[in-house]
């Protein structure tokens, strides 16, 4: 599956490292002990983000590649592991668009259908206000 971070509301992301990823309890391996990471929003498949405005994704990958692919917007990144490639892209119209995996990579490729939500600005803010925090 997409699991997808964002940096909350002091726009920083908590450290991560690779050493802590765990499965059950910790699948992003996310330091607990960096604090910049306690307002950082986590969701499953799913991607919102503002029209309008410049989107950059950072990929990483824990296991093998994957690749980060948005037909609708012609954008299309592998996710390697070891690496930490960036996406810079602007989305101009509003919608809802498919998110896959353009990898084959492995039994679970099919749970990779994710979406990609394009909302106005007034519409983010209150999707945003709606997350909570992953403590
Ligand atoms: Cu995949």
């Amino acid at each position: 599956m997409w699991n997808v971070r964002y940096p909350g509301p002091d726009g920083r992301f908590g450290r991560t490292d690779a050493q802590l990823i765990d499965d059950t309890v910790n699948p992003l391996g996310l330091d607990k002990t960096d604090h910049a990471g306690d307002d950082d929003i986590v969701t499953l498949n799913d991607i919102t983000v503002p029209v309008g405005r410049t989107v950059r994704v950072t990929l990483r990958s824990k296991d093998v590649i994957h690749s980060f692919f948005l037909p609708n917007f012609r954008v299309k990144q592998d996710a390697v592991p070891g690496m930490s490639p960036e996406v810079v892209f602007v989305p101009t119209t509003a919608g809802r668009y498919e998110l896959a995996c353009a990898e084959l990579c492995g039994l679970a490729h099919y749970r990779m259908r994710g979406f990609f939500n394009v909302v106005s600005q007034p519409e983010f803010d209150e999707w945003l206000q709606q997350q909570g925090s992953q403590k």
